[in-house]
């Protein structure tokens, strides 16, 4: 299919003692887990030009721009985007993010091979996400294992009881449980309160898409959730950052 296309393209431009050499394999990482079990507010804020199920629109703002914004507003930890089909987003912005902000660094993308986390690892972040919708528990598990190999932690996302049954291992450190179908695009907070009892504690809980309010998070703190990750409520105003900052503080 053309996502397996894309990533053979990318694979005979760059090879992979090249992404070996890069400046950030040996750095170490930052624990966004940590930050988040340590934080009050627990905001994941996301850089994201569009989406499929909304257009979403950037201002004018530079990559850089959004994720220092972010970071001044307190954010935990910042996800990039670098899916480019479907979010508009490339490895740079992670590039460009990484030279901007030290908080945590999550590589946004459909993972569903280890070169793309050796350019995760190459392209300075800290962790990554799996969707455990498009993964079996095998795989799942290899591409774990590997993350943790190179020092990236892992954040294992989910949508339904079957999903989160499946993929239940030790070397995962978060799971987020995703607000949106990614088929439907269906949005419904009610997903993270129906799956929260069933995340063992060892993973700290993340809550995914569709957050637009304080309100929203105090209804969510009560099951456990101690990270949110948010998008498009930032994306789609005129100043990310800016709004970031407003709801953060
Ligand atoms: C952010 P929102 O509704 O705040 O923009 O959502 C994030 O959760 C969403 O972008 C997302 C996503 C994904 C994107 C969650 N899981 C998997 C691409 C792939």
């Amino acid at each position: 299919d053309d996502k397996k296309r894309e990533v053979i393209l990318k694979k005979s431009i760059i090879p992979v003692s090249q992404l070996e050499a890069s400046i950030f394999f040996d750095k170490k990482t930052i624990s966004l887990s940590e930050s988040l079990r340590n934080s009050a507010t627990g905001i994941i804020a996301e850089h994201k030009r569009r989406s499929p199920s909304k257009s979403v629109i950037n201002h004018g703002f530079t990559v850089e721009e959004v994720v220092k914004g972010y970071e001044d507003a307190g954010a935990c930890g910042i996800s990039v985007l670098t899916d480019g089909k479907y979010f508009g987003g490339s490895l740079d912005d992670l590039l460009l993010a990484r030279a901007s902000v030290n908080v945590p660094l999550l590589r946004k993308e459909f993972i569903v091979d280890e070169y793309q986390i050796l350019e995760a690892k190459a392209y300075g972040a800290d962790l990554i996400l799996l969707i455990a919708a498009v993964l079996t528990r095998e795989e799942i598990k290899s591409l774990s294992e590997f993350a943790k190999s190179l020092g990236l932690e892992v954040l294992l996302e989910v949508h339904s009881k079957e999903e989160l049954e499946k993929s239940i291992m030790p070397t995962l450190d978060m799971i987020g449980v995703n607000n949106r179908n990614l088929k439907t695009f269906e949005v419904s907070l009610d997903f993270s309160k129906q799956l929260a009892a069933q995340i063992p504690n060892e993973f700290v809980k993340v809550s995914e898409s569709g957050i637009s309010s304080i309100e929203a998070i105090m209804e969510l703190k009560p099951y456990g959730y101690k990270g949110f990750l948010i998008g498009e409520n930032f994306m789609k105003t005129d100043n990310a950052g800016k709004a970031a900052k407003e709801f953060i503080s």
